[in-house]
């Protein structure tokens, strides 16, 4: 025999009561990112490295979002400077192709980002998909409601299947075009988001990190979301903005912590 004796009720124990420890931390939480694409991914690792509490939830069995395709179904991933030096920082090796413009293999850029996020000590939930927000005193953002994702692909009528819901003190829509989050105020009249625009490289990425912040009390919009929200050009297949602007909610969400304990 090469491996230990293991019976399947230990292998049924071991996922059951590892989900379920994890799961009931899960409930309260200093930050939740919804979706974990480059922007969410970023965000995670520099809450996590900072001792902050966090938790991603992503609707897809797998991480990385846009960041494993760099566009047309091919997997080379551009990044304008200074977006390269979070490439530095993850340890992705990259090749100049003109002055500003660096590119990078999809797979190893996405899976070393990942990585980081995981290493830095962020909590990942995925096939869960957030379907609305908790809502307390003045409507600030208190927590999201959540799914298995396959309930939201079986037919209405065998899915009266009750959601639950996870606390957080603030939470960040990086749900790319789609700012599920945000949306979820939109359907409320809480806020309202003007759509993105057409593409425009040279504005997008400045105008994205801009964006990125607050927009509502406890919600802090990051990445393609904020382009969404605030009607921003799209950037097409380029990088450094998702990059900068997940730096710049972590930073964002630290002020709204410190602010208020
Ligand atoms: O779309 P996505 O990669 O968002 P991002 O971080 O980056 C955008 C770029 O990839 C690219 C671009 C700029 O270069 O235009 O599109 O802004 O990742 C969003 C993640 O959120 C998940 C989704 O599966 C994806 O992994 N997501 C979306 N809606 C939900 C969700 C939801 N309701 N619940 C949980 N996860």
């Amino acid at each position: 025999m090469i491996f230990d004796k293991v019976e399947e009720k230990d292998v049924t124990r071991a996922i059951t009561e590892g989900f379920l420890k994890d799961f009931s931390s899960y409930a309260e939480n200093d930050v939740v990112i919804v979706g974990g694409g480059p922007s969410g991914l970023t965000a995670a690792k520099e809450l996590a490295s900072q001792g902050i509490k966090t938790l991603i939830i992503e609707r897809n069995n797998y991480l990385g979002g846009g960041f494993w395709i760099g566009g047309y179904l091919m997997n080379k991933i551009t990044v304008r400077a200074p977006g390269q030096e979070v490439l530095d920082e993850i340890g992705v090796p990259y090749e100049k192709f003109t002055e500003g413009l660096y590119v990078c293999d999809g797979p190893h850029a996405c899976s070393k980002l990942i990585a980081a996020a995981c290493d830095a000590g962020a909590k990942i939930l995925n096939m869960t998909k957030v379907d609305d927000v908790v809502l307390r005193e003045e409507n600030r953002v208190a927590g999201v409601v959540i799914n298995w994702t396959p309930i939201s692909a079986l037919p209405r009528e065998i899915t009266c299947v009750d959601p639950i819901s996870v606390q957080a003190k603030v939470v960040i829509d990086g749900t790319g075009h789609d700012a599920e989050v945000v949306a979820a105020l939109e359907r409320r009249g809480l806020i309202k988001t003007k759509g993105f625009g057409a593409m425009w490289v040279e504005k997008s990425e400045d105008a994205v990190v801009e964006h990125t912040g607050e927009c509502h009390p406890g919600l802090v919009v990051m990445g393609m979301a904020a382009s969404t929200l605030y009607g921003l050009p799209r950037m097409g297949p380029t990088f450094g903005a998702m990059l900068l602007s997940g730096k710049k909610a972590a930073e964002a969400a630290m002020e709204i912590l410190e602010r208020e304990g």
